[in-house]
């Protein structure tokens, strides 16, 4: 869930290069359908419109196609298709939703942010994104897979200002008040964020700060991710870099810059109110120091990352804030030594966190 107001309680990847690829692609005849392993062409959102532009006077408009200008789309590949022209793919498969599924025999998915299809598109490009930054981090080859599966995705089927990830059936499902959830990348990645738990931990948050450190992991999930393609795309960041949902919060904030939560809040444990989106903000604000910790050392966010979610496969389901950051500084001395350890236990220190 994402908790809009207050009170709510809610591998194969690999890019070949050089010479040796091409006896490996699959060339087909001319005109033929690829089998599995399509890659397609999109107009997405450059992770969301105001991160892009620093524009935070842009508004939904009633999803005016006018109300984001050209300059915010960008066209990017849509890999992973399995060909049949509908946008389903090795890691996701945008099941059905409030207006007619994106069709397109040569897998073209170029449409305007007033088609339902476009949310659709947004769906697949950014969960297929996601699977392939935990894959490039070793999860599925080096380290154990995380949500290596075809994630089911449901687009606009809720009505209300929301979304969630549910278990059973597994299976995400997008929003349209305000601005249409999935508009906005970090929206998409927060939900992932929880089906990334639930695949690692079955059952993961049944206890009040397990359900924190989800909504936490959410919002880091859907900004890293978001960071990381706007490297790999050359995509520019005009936003506060911790500042989650910057366009889909400019429907339910009036102040700005428009967040829906932010990864630097300075809550600590002696501010818990036990709503788990607020109670995130303690989590997340560790996740955001280790981060920018870690690349003060020279591990990069990626080296942040990849021990902030390898640790999470050792949490219990009922965790609490004490046992999952031990597990995250046990994961931490083990892959990245003494001095990230360190940071990482100064970091939780910092929230109230200590074991
Ligand atoms: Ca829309
Ligand atoms: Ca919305
Ligand atoms: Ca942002
Ligand atoms: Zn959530």
């Amino acid at each position: 869930m994402l908790g809009k107001r207050s009170g709510l309680r809610a591998g194969g990847i690999a890019v070949l290069a050089g010479t040796l690829t091409l006896a490996l692609l699959p060339f087909g005849p001319a005109g033929s359908a690829v089998a599995a392993g399509s890659t397609g062409t999109a107009s997405v959102f450059k992770v969301n419109p105001v991160q892009s532009s620093g524009n935070e006077n842009l508004v939904d408009d009633n999803d005016s196609a006018t109300a984001v200008p050209a300059s915010e789309y960008a066209t990017v590949q849509l890999r992973n298709l399995d060909g049949s022209g509908y946008l389903t793919g090795k890691w996701v498969n945008v099941q059905s939703a409030t207006g007619t599924p994106a069709y397109s025999p040569t897998n073209t998915f170029v449409y305007d942010r007033s088609a339902d299809q476009f949310e659709q598109v947004m769906a697949y490009f950014w969960i297929n994104q996601a699977q392939e930054y935990l894959q490039s981090l070793g999860f599925g080859s080096t380290l154990p897979p995380v949500n290596e599966q075809q994630q089911q995705v449901k687009v606009d089927q809720y009505g209300g200002d929301n979304s969630y990830q549910t278990d059973k059936p597994f299976r995400i499902r997008y929003g349209k008040g305000g601005v249409d959830d999935a508009e906005d990348a970090e929206v998409i990645v927060h939900e992932y964020g929880h089906a990334v738990h639930a695949a690692q931990v079955p059952g993961f948050g049944s206890s009040e700060q397990a359900g924190s450190i989800g909504e936490a992991f959410g919002d880091y999930l859907g900004v890293t991710v978001g960071l990381d393609a706007d490297q790999q795309y050359g995509w520019p960041v005009r936003t506060d870099l911790p500042c989650v949902a910057d366009w889909d919060s400019v429907s339910y904030t009036s102040t700005v810059p428009h967040c829906l939560r932010r990864l630097d809040s300075n809550l600590t444990v002696a501010d818990v109110n036990g709503e788990v989106h607020h109670d995130g903000m303690i989590w997340s604000r560790a996740l955001w120091d280790i981060r920018n910790g870690y690349i003060s050392l020279g591990l990069g966010s990626r080296g942040a990352d990849t021990t902030i979610i390898d640790a999470q496969f050792s949490f219990a389901p009922d965790t609490s804030f004490s046992a999952a950051a031990q597990a995250t500084y046990n994961t931490a001395l083990a892959r990245d030594g003494s001095k990230a350890a360190k940071l990482v236990r100064a970091a939780f220190a910092a929230r109230g966190i200590t074991f």
